[in-house]
């Protein structure tokens, strides 16, 4: 509840007028206006009901005009199949980078080569025009954001997607038959060598057929290893693998560093292999997989998994190569651990000696210790073993110790002062505990039902502390009612201090985004224009059907009807195309421009194309003039004072 008490505090006063002399940059005071100022804001204060508080967090967000923010956050579009890019701490919404759904701003999936990239994502002949996005994960070089590329996964149809964030635009969706959902994606080994994607919910490898009662013998889960070519900044597949897993439902994952590079850790639920049947007499599948007081934390050598594969011991399914179960257990890649029951994250600590493991229906966080993991396997010293034959470590010779965190830890990051700050669905608060001795510090109220968090490179060998984003389910009251569906709530945490601090709501209405990560933004280099003019930005190279200005031409070629365009304030040239019914058109458009933030757009009506012309982007756009008439096209950035006047025809002669 907000403070509705009258601000009389001499303390509140002396703290705003230095604030807000701070917030100015001393001119008011300079200017003799010091007091005035300190005044005019207990007036706004008062009248807007507003606590001591509040104004501490809004001088923390308040970012003026022209100033840049301090971190990028990189937040999945859930649902929306795309990826959206805010600013910390202001919290502004600075960019939806189409992913796995149409962008019609970036014009991604609109009539240029996007399209392409886009269909990529299609699976078992369908088109798909959605994504359920996780989990966004920043590129690597040694355990560290290096900020030139960024992973996405889809749960739904799985699928991992790779953004350049030269441009901040999807330059490749891959997918593989194999599995047929996932969850635990995506998330990049140290170096980003490997982008893991690992299924969810089991079901025979590769796309078949087989019936459910079958579940034990022929339903499986997988953990694939995408190949990541840095230089290239592509997936390549011929070169990836994965590994068979037994039909548990794998959930999250996250990389060892540091002492434990070379290893993956992933949680499973559902080690009853439990699958529903309410209509046919079974108990449904949440009370089946929620028996056991223990499920399976997997351990996974990828480093010796990476060598299985090169030296051959693979078997190709729905292409691609995968180290069999038994394989597995033969070469010692392959064990579990118990963990907690229905346990959900699973995140490495900063240092890379241990992992922290929330259990859903659990009080306690677990922190396991990764070498005491690696020693046992290594010596083979093994408790039992799972209905598959896979080896399983002691439960108590594997931890560090327990955390007693609250009622429903899911995911943990950390700080750089060895704090974990862990959501607790449950309890619907952020715990904020060490990890030397495994106590909480501080709670604070989330609004609510928190979800995943992310703090600054709170994932990497380095975190910064500084902010933390807690990303809340449900907004409730949170802000103006918007009808039955309610946007999901993004609350700002300043974690600098030994108390946690709360210092914005932002609504974010665009699917439930789950996870996100947050960079420095100096770490980013984003290009301003296309360079040199011309540049197809799939390519990063001058297109070969690139124009300059006086060589637009049209030409009739055996394919069709070639139009070599350029676009530059304020008209396109050819502004006239004369073409035939059942004519393909083939148009090769350049933007000359070079200023910064120049773009046009390109719209052609009765086609569904529009496509966006950033500064010297150049866009090859196909398409088939099925009916005759008369089709404007125009530009769709006001542009200029003629922007309304960059346009033309597009006439097509009936047959
Ligand atoms: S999951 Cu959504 S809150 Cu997909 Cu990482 Cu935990
Ligand atoms: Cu170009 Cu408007």
């Amino acid at each position: 509840m907000q403070q509705k008490t009258r601000i009389r505090s001499p303390r509140i006063v002396a703290i705003l007028t230095l604030s807000v002399f701070a917030a100015c940059g001393g001119r008011q005071a300079a200017n003799g206006g010091g007091g005035g100022a300190g005044g005019d804001v207990l007036a706004l204060m008062n009248a807007r009901g507003l606590s001591e508080q509040d104004v501490t967090a809004a001088l923390k967000t308040y970012t003026p005009t022209g100033k840049h923010d301090e971190y990028y956050t990189f937040a999945s579009g859930g649902h929306g199949g795309n990826l959206i890019v805010i600013g910390v701490p202001s919290m502004r919404i600075l960019k939806y980078v189409g992913v796995f759904s149409p962008e019609p701003w970036q014009g991604y999936g609109y009539g240029d080569e996007s399209g392409e990239v886009l269909r990529q994502g299609n699976r078992g002949g369908q088109t798909l025009t959605w994504a359920d996005m996780h989990h966004p994960a920043l590129s690597e070089t040694a355990g560290d954001y290096d900020g030139k590329y960024i992973f996405v996964n889809d749960k739904c149809n799985p699928r991992v997607a790779v953004v350049d964030l030269s441009d901040f635009t999807t330059q490749q969706i891959v997918s593989s038959e194999l599995i047929a959902s996932e969850h635990g994606a995506t998330f990049v080994t140290p170096d980003t060598d490997y982008v893991v994607e690992t299924s969810q919910y089991p079901a025979p490898l590769g796309g078949v057929y087989a019936p459910i009662e079958q579940f034990d013998e022929k339903y499986r889960g997988a953990m694939i290893f995408w190949k990541f070519d840095k230089a290239r900044g592509r997936i390549v597949p011929a070169e990836s693998f994965a590994i068979e897993l037994p039909p548990y439902m794998q959930d999250l994952a996250d990389c060892g560093k540091k002492g434990s590079d070379g290893w993956v850790f992933c949680n499973s639920i559902n080690t009853e292999r439990a699958y529903g049947g309410i209509l046919e007499g079974k108990p449904p599948l949440e009370s089946g997989a929620t028996q056991n007081d223990m499920d399976y934390l997997h351990c996974i050598n990828w480093r010796g998994a990476e060598a299985i594969a090169k030296a051959g011991k693979t078997e190709t399914i729905a292409g691609m190569r995968v180290i069999r179960m038994q394989t597995a257990i033969d070469e010692g890649l392959l064990a579990f651990v118990p963990e907690p029951k229905s346990p959900h994250g699973v995140d490495v600590t900063p240092d890379g000696t241990g992992i922290v493991v929330g259990g859903k229906l659990d009080t306690h966080t677990t922190l396991f210790d990764i070498q005491k993991i690696i020693a046992q396997m290594r010596a083979k010293q093994f408790v039992g073993k799972d209905p598959y034959g896979v080896p399983i470590l002691d439960f108590k010779s594997s931890v560090f110790g327990q955390c007693e965190i609250g009622l429903g830890p899911l995911h943990t990051v950390f700080d750089d002062k060895g704090f974990a700050y862990t959501s607790v669905f449950i309890e619907t608060v952020v715990a904020k505990w060490s990890l030397k001795d495994l106590v909480v510090v501080d709670k604070i109220d989330t609004h609510f039902n928190i979800g995943h968090l992310v703090s600054a490179e709170g994932d990497t060998v380095s975190p910064d502390g500084k902010y933390l984003i807690a990303m809340n389910k449900w907004a409730l009251d949170r802000f103006a009612p918007v009808g039955p569906l309610l946007p999901q709530n993004f609350q700002l945490i300043d974690i600098s201090g030994a108390k946690m601090q709360l210092l914005y709501d932002m609504p974010l209405p665009l699917g439930e985004p789950h996870n996100a990560q947050m960079i420095k933004a100096g770490k980013l280099k984003p290009i301003e224009v296309y360079k040199p003019i011309g540049t197809n930005p799939y390519t990063h190279d001058v297109d070969p059907s690139a124009t300059v200005a006086g060589k637009e031409r049209i030409e009739r070629k055996a394919d069709g009807v070639h139009v070599y365009m350029t676009a530059v304030r304020s008209h396109f040239s050819p502004d006239i195309v004369r073409v035939k019914q059942g004519d393909t058109v083939h148009l090769h458009v350049t933007s000359v421009e070079q200023a910064k933030d120049a773009t046009h757009g390109l719209a052609i009506g009765g086609q569904n194309i529009n496509v966006s012309l950033e500064p010297g982007k150049h866009c090859n756009i196909v398409f088939k003039v099925e009916r005759a008439g008369v089709f404007p096209f125009y530009c769709t950035e006001f542009c200029s004072a003629l922007h309304l006047e960059m346009a033309g025809y597009l006439l097509v002669e009936p047959k």
